[in-house]
C-alpha cells in the first residue's frame, strides 16, 4: 500500500509529549492518575462536569444509547454515523434525520453543511412528543456529509428548541476541533477566538458527549463519555463498569489515558489544528483544479469523491463507490473508504438497500503523517482512474455478514465461501466483491466487440464527462460489452506491481 487513506481514526501519529506519556502509566485497577488527568483536561477544554473514559467512540454510543433510549424512541441527529445509529437501533431507537438539504447536495458550497434543519427538528419533537426523544444527536463536521462543519449560532439554537421540548442535545465530539476551527474562519463574531475557547462555547450548548479519541484528540486508541447531568453519569458509570472496565479506566490502559489527556492539548492549538484542516483543503482542491468531482466546500478531516459522477453509468445498486476505491487501489496502492450504498447498510426491518443520496469515496487524512508531495502523488492517481471511467463497470456483493439485528435480504446474496470464518467476530460490516462480468449472471467474461472499443472516448476530463452517453451502458446491449471488457483484463495502465499485489 502506498498511501493508507482509510481512515483519520488512531492512525494520527503522537507527539513525543504523548509518547512520553505513555512511560508515566499508572496502571493501578482504581483510580489511576492518568484518568485524572484525562478529567481535567475534557473539564478544561470540553467543560463537561463528568468523564467516563471508554475504549473507543462506539463504546460511549453504546453506554449512552443503552442508559437514554427506550423501544419505539427516536433520536434526531444532523445525519447519521454508522456507530452511532447502529447502538440507537439495538437500543430500540429509530434514527431520523434533521440536517439542512444543503447537506445532501455535494455541489452546495453552504459553509455549514452541517446545520440541523430548525423546522424539522422542532416538527419532528412535536409529532412523536418529547418524550419519546430521549436526546438530541449533533455531530461537529458530519463525517458523513463529506466533514461539513456546524455553525455556532445553529449548534445555540437547537439547545433553544431542545430546552423548550425538555430534551437533551448530545454532541459527538469526534471531529469537534476541527469544528471549532470552521467557525473560527466562516463565523465573523469568531473570527479573533482561540480554537480553544470556540470548542469550549460549542460544548457549553451541549448537555454531554460521546467522543472518540482517534480523531481529533490524535491518540491511536480511547475515547470518552461526558455528561453535565450527575444522575446520568452515575448510571454510565455503572454500565462502563459492565461493558468497558472500571469508571476510572474504561477498557483502556493508564498509559493511553495519558496520551489522550495530552492530546486533547495539543488538538486545541491554533497552529496545528490550521495547518491540518488546510492540509486537507489543498488536496482537495487539488482535484478540484483537474477537474475531479469532490463534495465541497471541502471538509476538516477528508476529500470525498462523487463517485456517482465520476462513474455516472453505474447504477447504486452496482456499488460505484466502492468499484471506485478498487479502482484507487489497482492504481496507485491507494486505500480509501467507500462511503455510499455499503456504508449506509440496510434497513433493519426489511434488509434492504438504504439509498443514501451521496455516493462517495473517502480519501481520508491521518494527522500528522502525510506530507503534501504523498497527497499529490493520490491526486494524480484519482485523475488518471477518472479518465478511464468508460472502462469500468459495477460490481455485485457476493459475501456480507449479518450485523447484529440485522434481517437478511429477500435476494440478491449467497453467502460466499469466506462466511464463517470471516464472521467471526466481526463487528464492523466487511463485504467482498465480486467485478460484474454480464449482468446478473457470473459467467465467462464477454469479449468486446471492436467497434465498441474503437468507439471509446480517449482522454476525457471528469469536467466534461458526458452522462448521456454513459447512460446507455446501463440498458442498452453495449453494457455487457463494456462490462466484459473489465473482466478480460483492459486496465492496460495498471502497473504490474499494484495489480499482482492485488
Ligand atoms: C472513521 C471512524 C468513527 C466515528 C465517527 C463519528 C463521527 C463516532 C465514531 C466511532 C471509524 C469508522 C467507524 C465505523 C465505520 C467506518 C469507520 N469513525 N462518530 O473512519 O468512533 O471508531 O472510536 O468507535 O467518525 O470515520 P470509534
Amino acid at each position: 500500500m502506498t498511501a493508507d487513506l482509510l481512515t483519520d481514526s488512531g492512525t494520527n501519529a503522537m507527539s513525543d509529549d504523548q509518547w512520553a506519556g505513555l512511560m508515566v502509566g499508572d496502571e493501578a485497577y482504581a483510580g489511576s492518575r492518568n484518568y485524572y488527568h484525562l478529567e481535567d483536561a475534557v473539564r478544561e477544554h470540553y467543560g463537561y462536569r463528568h468523564v467516563i473514559p471508554t475504549h473507543q467512540g462506539r463504546g460511549a454510543e453504546h453506554i449512552l444509547s443503552r442508559m437514554l433510549i427506550s423501544p419505539g424512541d427516536v433520536v434526531p441527529g444532523n445525519m447519521y454515523f454508522t456507530t452511532t445509529r447502529l447502538h440507537q437501533e439495538l437500543a430500540g431507537g429509530r434514527f431520523e434525520d434533521v440536517i439542512i438539504e444543503e447537506a445532501h447536495d455535494p455541489h452546495s458550497l453552504h459553509p455549514f453543511k452541517g446545520d440541523v434543519d430548525l423546522a424539522k427538528l422542532d416538527e419532528l419533537i412535536r409529532r412523536v412528543g418529547p418524550e419519546h426523544v430521549p436526546y438530541v444527536c449533533i455531530a461537529g463536521t458530519v463525517n458523513m456529509a463529506g466533514g461539513q462543519p456546524v455553525s455556532m449560532a445553529n449548534l445555540r439554537e437547537v439547545r433553544e428548541v431542545c430546552h423548550r421540548h425538555g430534551v437533551l442535545v448530545i454532541l459527538d465530539a469526534t471531529r469537534a476541533v476541527e469544528n471549532a476551527y470552521f467557525i473560527k474562519e466562516r463565523e465573523p463574531a469568531f473570527a479573533d477566538w482561540p480554537v480553544r475557547d470556540i470548542l469550549y462555547e460549542m460544548c457549553s450548548f451541549t448537555d454531554g458527549c460521546t467522543m472518540s479519541g482517534k480523531k481529533d484528540a490524535l491518540v491511536n486508541i480511547g475515547g470518552w463519555l461526558a455528561l453535565n447531568d450527575g444522575d446520568l453519569a452515575a448510571e454510565a458509570r455503572n454500565l462502563c463498569v459492565v461493558y468497558e472496565g472500571l469508571h476510572t479506566y474504561g477498557g483502556l490502559a493508564g498509559r493511553d489515558l495519558e496520551a489522550m489527556a495530552r492530546g486533547i492539548a495539543e488538538s486545541v492549538d491554533d497552529d496545528h489544528i490550521r495547518a491540518r484542516v488546510l492540509q486537507v483543503r489543498d488536496f482537495g482542491e487539488s482535484l478540484v483544479d483537474r477537474g475531479v468531482p469532490v463534495v465541497r466546500p471541502i471538509g476538516g478531516h477528508a476529500v470525498f469523491l462523487d463517485a456517482a459522477r465520476i462513474y455516472p453509468h453505474i447504477r447504486q445498486e452496482e456499488f460505484p463507490a466502492q468499484r471506485l476505491a478498487a479502482d484507487l487501489f489497482l492504481d496507485s496502492g491507494t486505500r480509501s473508504m467507500e462511503r455510499g450504498i455499503v456504508s449506509a447498510g440496510r434497513d433493519p426491518e426489511t434488509g434492504e438497500h438504504r439509498h443514501p443520496g451521496l455516493e462517495l469515496v473517502r480519501l481520508t487524512v491521518p494527522r500528522r503523517v502525510y506530507t503534501t508531495r504523498q497527497l499529490e502523488m493520490v491526486a494524480s492517481s484519482v485523475v488518471a482512474v477518472a479518465d478511464r471511467f468508460e472502462q469500468t463497470a459495477g460490481l455485485e456483493m457476493t459475501y456480507e455478514p449479518l450485523l447484529p439485528g440485522t434481517v437478511p435480504p429477500a435476494r440478491g446474496r449467497r453467502p460466499g465461501p469466506l462466511s464463517a470464518a470471516a464472521c467471526s467476530g466481526a463487528a464492523a460490516r466487511s463485504v467482498r466483491f465480486e467485478r460484474r462480468t454480464q449482468r446478473g449472471t457470473s459467467g465467462p467474461p464477454a469479449r468486446i466487440p471492436p467497434a465498441v472499443v474503437s468507439g471509446r472516448r480517449r482522454g476525457v476530463r471528469c469536467r466534461s464527462m458526458s452522462p448521456p452517453e454513459t447512460r446507455c451502458f446501463e440498458n442498452g446491449p453495449s453494457s455487457v460489452s463494456r462490462s466484459g471488457a473489465i473482466s478480460s483484463g483492459t486496465f492496460s495502465s495498471t502497473p504490474s506491481s499494484t495489480r499482482s499485489s492485488w
